[in-house]
């Protein structure tokens, strides 16, 4: 419509979580004063992502800059940058620091596990990259411990990620269904461009590592041959797979389909770790009506044992998911 052009009412990611919240009486503001944060750290990641390209160019990386500091590399500046705005929310006083890659933070009410910057192997050659995130809520009567990271995926309150990419798409599920918000970055806000968005119920893309195909299980052998020799005499699908998960996992809402990571015999578990890429992927699939699944069961009733468990994971469209689950279930 033309009168979109020059839209004057901007619903923001804080005027749209604050709308949400007002639904909930007993809420105190915590989980918006939480995003905001998290919101702060994506438009300071998806700006020196833009300038990633910039500063190599003109040889900032890698050398001294001028207060004497080692210029950082992309991803530990994101984790830092992730964990000072949390830390600095008021509503996170610990961390757990396992590994660079991951954090947990939690506070008095909340449990927020994430990955700054997932597939940073992709930042050289300007692909697209992410920050993905899941908050589960914890008990007030208790300080916080490793149990309450250590939960299935359903007990997630939201989850989202943000897409550094053509343009920065923050993607986000409070548990009824998934709204995207398009950095403007003119204004430095997070506008509501991607309403409920709802994955298509059957897909024509499916988009899996096939470099891998050697040691796939059988029922992943199986699917992908399917999808490239339909035997019900439908066309063909097509590959996607760009090898940066937020992307691919995208893709796969916006278009339909399928996106797999799954297990083979070299990994049995597959790479994509369950608390922070596996569950918050899920848990976005299921809210805008796809699913997510891992060769056994659905995906969100894992049970995390250690904090950086793996997981294999088939996620999209409902109908094709519904087609992985059965050839599991044939196989026995
Ligand atoms: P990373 O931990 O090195 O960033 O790996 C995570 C990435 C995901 O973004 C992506 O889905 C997957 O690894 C791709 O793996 P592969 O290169 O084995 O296909």
């Amino acid at each position: 419509h033309a009168a979109d052009a020059h839209r004057t009412d901007l619903m923001t990611i804080t005027r749209f979580v604050l709308n949400e919240q007002s639904k909930y009486p007993e809420s105190r503001g915590d989980f918006t004063i939480l995003l905001n944060h998290i919101v702060l750290g994506c438009k300071f990641v998806c700006s020196s992502v833009n300038k990633a390209g910039l500063a190599k160019l003109i040889g900032l990386a890698g050398e001294i800059n001028i207060q004497g500091e080692e210029q950082k590399k992309l991803d530990v500046l994101s984790n830092e940058v992730f964990i000072k705005a949390l830390v600095s929310s008021g509503r996170t006083c610990t961390l757990s620091r396992k590994k660079m890659k991951m954090q947990l933070l939690w506070s008095p009410q909340s449990v927020e596990v994430f990955d700054p910057l997932d597939g940073s192997s992709n930042i050289d050659c300007g692909v697209s990259i992410g920050t993905i995130f899941g908050i589960y809520m914890v008990k007030d009567d208790h300080e916080p411990t490793l149990a309450d990271v250590l939960q299935p995926g359903k007990q997630m309150v939201a989850a989202g990620y943000c897409m550094y990419g053509s343009s920065c798409t923050l993607v986000l599920s409070t548990g009824k269904g998934v709204n995207g918000f398009t950095l403007d970055p003119s204004l430095g806000e997070f506008i509501l461009t991607h309403p409920d968005i709802r994955i298509p119920k059957k897909g024509k893309i499916y988009s899996v590592n096939e470099g891998n195909a050697k040691n796939f299980d059988g029922p992943t052998a199986k699917y992908v041959e399917n999808c490239k020799f339909p035997k019900d005499g439908s066309p063909s699908k097509s590959l996607r797979y760009i090898g940066s998960m937020v992307a691919d996992v995208h893709r796969t809402l916006l278009y339909g389909g399928t996106f797999m990571y799954p297990a083979d015999k070299k990994s049995p578990s597959g790479k994509l770790r369950v608390l922070y890429e596996v569950f918050p992927m899920s848990f976005l699939m299921e809210n805008a009506g796809g699913q997510a699944f891992t060769g056994k069961q659905r995906a969100l009733d894992l049970v995390p044992t250690k904090i950086h468990d793996r997981s294999p994971i088939f996620l999209g469209s409902y109908d094709d998911i519904e087609e992985i689950k059965a050839l599991y279930a044939a196989e026995g």
